[in-house]
């Protein structure tokens, strides 16, 4: 039934060829970050570039592709990669984006050239397909600013959220969960990083926001456990406090990473995240996927099944 709709919605968007899940065949994409913008969903990803049998992630450059359906999806490239940031050396990990003032800010992970560790970086760009360029030329968020955990991959996963009020946000972490305020100028910290205690946390910390029965209902969602699975928490604002909800999707024995993002568009719900369906694939070697589902009526989410192929 599902793929009937979404046949229909192609053909009256002009389709040149339907995408089933996993998507972007015979690319390895992971992390996905969304933006709906202008009538079409950008689709942004990072790129898994392992050789079968790696042992380690490859990832130098994020993809974008967009779609007016669900269905089809154009290719729009590498609107940037590592090298975007000067001060970075490798690793172009996960990543959001959001759109103010008519700019489209992009925040993701990276390896910092000179502090150990992992590093946050903001990019900008004029439009959603790139270029992107570096809007600040250093890292917003560096391995030595916060010590909460040992580890040099406690910065990553940004996932940014920009409120009606005009107050952006960008929460990010791994092992523990870190938010922020961030300034107007979408390229500074507004005040301190907070720590939010959250059981089972491992990364990808991912905010939207409804409106369920008149009201805003915040939705904080992120990977729980290794191997992981997606899980939420809602709230009365995008600072809670928060009220745990459960698993909306469990582990894929292929690969352990799973990373979410959540968004409606035409007036249905989605969500991506990547497991390793495509063939060939694996822990270093991901592929995003969609699902659609319907929030019950008190704004919790149901459980969502990932497509098996
Ligand atoms: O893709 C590299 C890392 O794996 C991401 O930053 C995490 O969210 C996990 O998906």
């Amino acid at each position: 039934m599902f793929k009937k709709l979404l046949l229909a919605a192609a053909l009256a968007c002009g389709a040149a060829h339907a995408a089933t899940n996993p998507l972007f065949a015979p690319l390895y994409t992971a992390d996905p970050a969304v933006l709906v913008d202008g009538g079409r969903v950008y689709l942004f990803t990072g790129r898994d570039e392992a050789q079968p049998g790696g042992k380690d992630f490859v990832m130098h450059e994020w993809r974008v592709f967009s779609s007016c359906d669900m269905v089809t999806w154009q290719d729009h490239g590498v609107p940037l990669n590592v090298k975007t940031f000067a001060w970075a050396k490798a690793r172009a990990w996960a990543s959001d984006i959001v759109k103010r003032d008519g700019k489209y800010w992009f925040y993701s992970t990276v390896e910092h050239a000179t502090v150990p560790g992992f590093a946050i970086g903001v990019a900008v760009s004029d439009s959603p397909t790139g270029p992107f360029k570096d809007a600040r030329g250093s890292a917003l968020i560096t391995n030595d600013m916060t010590t909460q955990t040992d580890i040099a991959w406690d910065d990553i996963d940004p996932g940014v959220f920009l409120d009606d009020d005009g107050q952006a946000y960008l929460y990010w972490g791994n092992t523990v969960l870190k938010y922020a305020k961030l300034k107007p100028n979408m390229t500074e910290l507004d005040g301190p990083i907070q720590v939010l205690p959250v059981k089972d946390f491992v990364e990808a910390p991912y905010l939207h926001k409804r409106k369920v029965g008149g009201k805003a209902m915040y939705y904080l969602s992120y990977s729980e456990f290794f191997p992981e699975q997606t899980a939420y928490l809602t709230g009365p604002s995008p600072t809670g406090p928060w009220t745990p909800r459960g698993v909306i999707m469990a582990k894929n024995l292929k690969t352990p990473t799973i990373h979410q993002a959540i968004f409606d568009f035409n007036g249905r719900s989605y969500i991506a995240y990547h497991n390793a369906e495509l063939p060939g694939g694996g822990e270093y070697r991901r592929s995003v996927a969609i699902e659609e589902f319907e929030y019950r009526e008190d704004g919790t989410m149901p459980f969502i099944p990932q497509t098996k192929t």
